[in-house]
């Protein structure tokens, strides 16, 4: 079969949906009993136990979920979520994805699969070649695989003819040593997750204070007077986070959330290990619920901010010693109508007014927590630096309780970017670089992942690796995309499990399977450990616990080692073999180029680890202007032409980014299917479409138009002309073109559409 008959999307097939009513809380019994399901289900008991006991424990591993850090005093013996344990059990199965597993299944055979198919196959144990032309992947031993890749790179007419992309579960030492690799051989091309995540914050973030990352502790969030939640969705992403928000709550603090879509954890929570939370009463966490427009955040914190100015409860002596620009941003608020605000938002005066007076109350101890709803629109790096604005007017930053939260997604996204895995590094990393190990330092910018996309299709990239990952069913305007990747000479992934990416390749394709986070890595009589960064900037060790699934595997950093040793021969005077023999060398060279790691491999043995410092935390503010810095921006909210609707593309209960675990969203009333729309009922009604009855979808971008066919309606609270699918299913849909000003991050929650009952 030939490659274009290879399917880029997952199969349109419906899987038979069962329609529940949504919740109203998250947690409790049935979310203990449906993470023991998941683990149990497919490890096997004692597989499955050992590997939970050992999740986020000191000497134990980090889960490989999100990046929500643990307590440092209330460590439970369970420190895990239900979502922790889907992964867990995901990574800890006892299926093999074999050498006959693929024998047996052409490439095009699997690109029928679903990507929940593809998860429940199992852990792939050998080293896989696609050769050019090949219907079937065939075994390739693991020596010979580098030498392929070491030819095809040599062989490009530029190191920058080269994507290296990497997913953010990948640790430190993997982390640090790529990079290293990467800037050798001699290119930034480092495009990562974080292009389609957080990027708009860190963009944000150190533009206004100095810092790309948050500037509190979870001790400082459980002590906060009122909380913000905007664009999050902490029940199904972050569960873990529900406690330490219901511990808040107990101590007096008022949370307000901003969403669309009324989520379950949101508005309660039942402590699944705790006995109200057993009996099923639940918390309720958020005291408001702000019903806001998709993409009408910006309006909402102009008006927040607009009633700071009008009601005078400033920090005057904050702003006077701290922040520049703030005259023009008061001159701009007061401009401001309250009416066009209210338009935009969806929000009415006098509940943003509510709003502001809360931030401004008591100590102003005020922190805003935010994720994916803020980060993935056009005005998302402006947006964000609204909430930046605030926190400077009411100096509510750089002290107790009080700060910006980000709250990252992949479990070590963070740490990457701390090692350098950035298309941007600053120079001061590259001078660091180029003093230890003495060769030239490329210092033109490489691509993002969208440039990387576009370069690839328009034949400038021809070799792609990935370190983890699933980048076609990730990135934005899946066709397009795929279409990238069939354009490249070898394309190269770095995987534990099976995953699309894996069937729309280049002209040879490979797969290298490699140890999970749960998995022990012996060397002689050393058992290596490897490092993390959460999101609150704690750096922690990770010690693999369990057998690894297969004989074969290699640990990430002895892949990416080998990688380079074969690239670069005699041109590298690093010892990759001595590195990876014991990981406290990586760590010894991170500790000379990385500032905040001074004794590493002393401090990481510490239980709990370290934090990083964090300036911005301590009001010093490493900006252009030396101040903290109030930017404004006009007012540019998305609204839709006529007869459209906003599309946001979102993570349902049970999967983790692209990795599938099962077809529910539980908390949102969804059983057995994926390929659905949320709808508003009345924009239903005025289309002629029935709650379930199927629909056509098209998006629409400066006159260009994507289509996927045949999503099942489901009405849903949210506010009229917005509707809501998933992702990877919804990423069809959205163009490669719209992607954020500055931060350049695809728009993936605001694709505008028209929707029709299908034929
Ligand atoms: N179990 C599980 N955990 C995960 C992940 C996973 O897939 N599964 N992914 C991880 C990763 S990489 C990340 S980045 C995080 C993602 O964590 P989230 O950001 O919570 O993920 P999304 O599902 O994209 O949810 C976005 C939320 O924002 C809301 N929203 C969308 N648009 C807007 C808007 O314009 N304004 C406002 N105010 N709200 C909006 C949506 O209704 C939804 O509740 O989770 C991490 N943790
Ligand atoms: N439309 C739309 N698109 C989005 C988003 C959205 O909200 N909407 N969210 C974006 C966000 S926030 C993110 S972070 C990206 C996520 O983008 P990615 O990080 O690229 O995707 P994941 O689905 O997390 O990657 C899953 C794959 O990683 C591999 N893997 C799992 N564990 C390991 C490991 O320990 N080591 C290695 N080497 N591989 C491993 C497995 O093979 C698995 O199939 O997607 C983005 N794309
Ligand atoms: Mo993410």
């Amino acid at each position: 079969m030939s490659a274009s008959t290879i399917s880029a999307q997952p199969p349109e097939k419906l899987t038979g949906i069962q329609v529940g009513k949504s919740k109203h809380s998250a947690a409790g019994v049935p979310a203990v009993a449906n993470s023991l399901k998941h683990v149990y289900g497919s490890s096997g008991l004692l597989r499955g136990t050992s590997a939970m006991l050992k999740l986020n424990q000191n000497g134990g591993f980090d889960c490989p979920s999100c990046a929500w850090p643990d307590p440092e005093d209330h460590r439970s013996a369970f420190e895990f979520c239900e979502n922790g344990a889907k992964a867990i059990a995901s990574e800890t199965t006892k299926s093999r994805v074999t050498p006959q597993f693929f024998a047996d299944n052409s490439v095009a055979e699997l690109s029928e699969w679903s990507d929940y198919e593809m998860d429940r196959a199992g852990r792939i144990t050998q080293p896989m070649v696609l050769k050019e032309g090949a219907t079937h992947y065939e075994e390739i031993a693991w020596d010979d695989a580098f030498d392929l890749i070491a030819k095809e790179l040599n062989a490009l007419a530029s190191p920058d003819e080269a994507v290296f992309y990497t997913s953010g579960r990948a640790t430190n030492e993997a982390a640090f040593l790529y990079q290293l690799f990467v800037r050798h051989f001699g290119t930034n091309n480092l495009p990562d997750c974080s292009n389609m995540c957080h990027e708009s914050s860190g963009a944000a973030l150190n533009q206004s204070v100095g810092v790309g990352k948050g500037t509190v502790t979870l001790k400082d969030l459980e002590t906060a007077e009122t909380i913000l939640i905007i664009g999050q969705n902490p029940g199904t992403n972050h569960p873990r986070m529900l406690s330490s928000l219901q511990r808040a709550v107990e101590n007096g603090s008022t949370i307000i959330a901003v969403n669309p879509m009324k989520e379950a954890g949101l508005t309660g929570f039942m402590h699944p290990q705790q006995v109200k939370g057993v009996l099923g009463m639940s918390t309720p966490l958020a005291k408001h619920f702000l019903q806001v427009n998709l993409n009408g955040d910006q309006a909402l914190l102009k008006g927040i901010a607009k009633t700071l100015v009008e009601d005078d409860t400033l920090d005057t002596t904050f702003i006077q010693e701290h922040v520049v620009g703030f005259d023009t941003y008061r001159d701009h608020l007061k401009a401001q109508d309250w009416s066009e605000l209210e338009k935009l938002s969806g929000i009415q005066r006098d509940v943003m007014q509510m709003v502001a007076r809360q931030c401004a109350s008591g100590q102003r101890k005020l922190i805003t927590c935010w994720a994916m709803g803020l980060t993935q629109h056009k005005n998302a790096v402006a947006t964000i630096q609204e909430i930046t604005n605030i926190h400077l007017m009411l100096g509510a930053i750089g002290r107790e309780s009080a700060g910006l939260c980000p709250v990252r997604g992949h479990s070590n996204v963070q740490g990457d970017r701390t090692m350098g895995i950035f298309e941007k590094m600053p120079e001061w990393f590259m001078d660091n670089l180029e003093r230890e190990f003495q060769f030239k330092v490329p210092r033109h910018h490489g691509w993002d992942t969208v440039a990387a996309i576009r370069a690839m299709h328009e034949g400038r990239g021809k070799v792609f690796y990935a370190l983890g990952g699933n980048f076609l069913q990730a990135t934005p305007d899946t066709e397009y995309t795929g279409e990238a990747l069939r354009r490249c000479n070898l394309t190269v992934h770095i995987c534990t499990k099976l995953n699309r990416s894996h069937v729309v390749t280049g002209r040879i394709g490979l797969i290298l399977p490699c140890l999970g986070r749960s998995e022990w890595e012996q060397r002689g009589d050393l058992t290596q450990f490897c490092t993390v960064e959460n999101s609150m900037s704690v750096v922690h060790a990770s010690h693999g616990h369990l057998e690894p699934a297969s004989p074969h595997l290699l640990s990430e950093p002895m892949i990416v080692a080998r990688t380079a040793e074969a690239t670069l021969g005699a041109r590298s005077k690093v010892d990759w073999a001595a590195l990876v023999e014991n990981y406290d060398s990586i760590r010894d060279l991170i500790e000379r180029v990385v500032p905040g790691f001074e004794d590493f491999n002393g401090r990481v043995r510490e239980p709990g680890g370290f934090y990083l410092p964090n300036t911005a935390r301590q009001r010093i503010w490493k900006t252009s202007t030396g101040k903290a810095e109030i930017h404004t921006h006009p007012l540019q909210v998305l609204v839709p032409g006529p007869g459209q609707l906003i599309l946001q593309t979102f993570r349902s209960h049970d999967q983790f980014n692209t990795t599938i675990y099962g077809l529910d969203d539980r908390y949102r009333g969804i059983g057995n299917e994926r390929r659905i729309i949320f709808m508003n009922p009345q924009d239903m009604k005025d289309r002629n479409i029935g709650p379930l009855e199927p629909v056509d979808i098209t998006s629409h971008f400066q006159g260009e138009t994507r289509h996927a066919p045949r999503f099942l309606a489901v009405p849903y609270d949210q506010p009229p002309g917005n509707c809501a699918a998933y992702f990877p299913e919804a990423n069809v849909l959205v163009p490669i073109g719209s992607f954020a000003d500055v931060s350049l991050t695809p728009t993936s929650k605001s694709v505008l559409v028209t929707i029709q009952p299908s034929a």
